[in-house]
């Protein structure tokens, strides 16, 4: 028998500043990296998006109707501090304000993320995560907001999807001159992450004592390709290298053994100096939230070059590592247009593993299906791919509670139709569809898509779907 979902339980959904914003340099804002980025992607404007800097009061009118318990979305660090450090834009400052007021004002929760992505383009100049000053900038920055906000927000949440931005920074936009830094860079931006995210988690502790924070990390579990016993080690390889080695990193403030080992092998060990290692461990987070979009199924690697090249779906979180892991087709799962795999089991899965290693509160803070959604003329979009894609999920994540894990939140992605970090504008995820161009229309009229009924219901009933 199924528990029933707890009365307090989070029904959200989520966004992220500059996919979801536009206004790229209104009202004091400075550049990002993703403003200086190449998007080469049609119709991806991330100068427009889905306009909600200037439509948010009505888009959480929709919300608020929808449903939702709680909105999670990020901070543009631009809008707080143009420039990464210094001056502070005290209109940034005011929007976020006015957006967590307008939320409180529904009864609905803020989730906030410190930053999704978009490193003021002034310290990514100055050698952004790889300079340690981008440490100090990134607790002041955080700082100001504890101090602003700290008493209108309970979830914060510190660094979206760390492993994605060093597992794949081509994906999320670290650019320097237009190459991708090295592993061995990467792997130093990496540890300063940590540092920085230790700092501020105790930070928000001391300054916050009622609010809870969490790192957001990419999650997801793996299969392995069959039963020879070389699979199962590529298949653990694979685990520990995506997935554990951050969370033990930033729940424990340990250094996996497996990590170590591949760092030091290849030469890629970061500089740790004194003391690194307590802030890291000292950061407690309250929670842990995850973005959970597909599983990956490994066999061995014996090293061949092509090894890299996804062989399951165009999603990069499915590339190989010649030598370590390397990713195939699981022959059970279907995919999505966009050739990411769906698995909703997975999910279940993947909650049970993170809570049985650490032990908190799961917050699921993404997870949903890209897809090239139709306006129709008479104003619906019949996304029922979506709907039973979320449905799918729900199901997945009650079995969990069954079973024992402690989830406390679900956040779809998106609230909103939002422009995808990699695949443009046509890639939606909304329960909102926003009008770009189609009926020779660029308005950026809001649309209710099927699944946004269907949601609303699932929240009303408190998930007796
Ligand atoms: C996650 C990011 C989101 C979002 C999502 C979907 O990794 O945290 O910002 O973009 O993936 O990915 P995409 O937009 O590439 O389809």
């Amino acid at each position: 028998k199924l528990k029933p979902f707890p009365d307090d339980f989070l029904w959200g959904a989520s966004t992220s500043a500059y996919q979801v914003e536009g206004a790229w340099n209104t009202d004091g804002k400075g550049l990002s990296v993703i403003d200086m980025m190449n998007h080469s992607t049609e119709s991806a404007d991330f100068t427009v998006a889905s306009d909600h800097y200037h439509q948010f009061k009505d888009d959480i009118r929709l919300f608020h109707e929808l449903g939702l318990k709680t909105y999670r979305f990020s901070i543009a660090w631009t809008r707080i501090i143009p420039n990464g450090t210094g001056e502070i834009n005290e209109q940034g400052l005011q929007y976020y304000e006015e957006l967590i007021d307008e939320l409180h004002r529904y009864g609905i929760e803020p989730i906030v993320t410190l930053y999704h992505f978009d490193l003021p383009y002034t310290l990514q100049e100055n050698g952004g995560w790889e300079n340690r000053d981008t440490i100090a900038a990134f607790v002041n920055y955080s700082r100001v907001l504890f101090s602003r906000l700290g008493k209108k927000v309970t979830y914060w949440l510190t660094i979206n999807e760390q492993n994605t931005l060093i597992l794949h920074p081509g994906a999320v936009g670290m650019p320097k001159n237009g190459e991708l830094p090295s592993k061995k860079s990467l792997y130093q931006q990496n540890h300063h992450m940590l540092v920085a995210q230790g700092e501020v988690m105790a930070l928000c502790h001391s300054m916050c004592p009622q609010a809870k924070i969490g790192p957001a990390l990419n999650m997801t579990s793996m299969y392995q390709a069959t039963s020879k016993p070389e699979d199962a080690i590529a298949a653990h390889n694979w685990e520990t290298l995506r997935g554990w080695s951050f969370l033990d990193l930033a729940t424990r403030g340990e250094y996996n053994y497996l990590l170590w080992r591949y760092l030091e092998e290849r030469g890629w060990q970061p500089k740790i100096e004194q003391g690194d290692l307590k802030i890291i461990k000292e950061g407690n987070p309250d929670f842990i939230a995850i973005n959970y979009y597909s599983t990956a199924t490994i066999s061995e690697s014996t090293g061949e070059k092509s090894d890299v090249m996804p062989r399951a779906g165009d999603q990069q979180i499915m590339l190989g590592e010649p030598g370590v892991y390397r990713p195939e087709e699981n022959p059970f799962l279907d995919k999505t247009k966009y050739g990411w795999i769906i698995d909703p089991v997975g999910l279940r899965l993947t909650l049970r593993k993170v809570y049985e290693r650490y032990s908190l509160p799961i917050l699921i803070s993404e997870n949903g299906i890209g897809a090239p959604d139709q306006l129709n003329d008479d104003l619906t979009v019949h996304d029922t791919y979506r709907i039973n894609f979320i449905k799918a999920h729900i199901e997945q994540i009650q079995q969990a509670l069954t079973d024992g894990v402690e989830v406390f939140g679900y956040c779809p992605w998106a609230a909103i139709d939002v422009v995808s970090t990699h695949q443009g504008y046509n890639k939606r995820y909304g329960f909102i569809y926003v009008n770009r161009g189609e009926f020779d229309l660029m308005d950026l009229k809001r649309v209710k898509k099927d699944s946004f009924f269907w949601y609303q219901k699932v929240i009303e009933s408190n998930g007796a779907i």
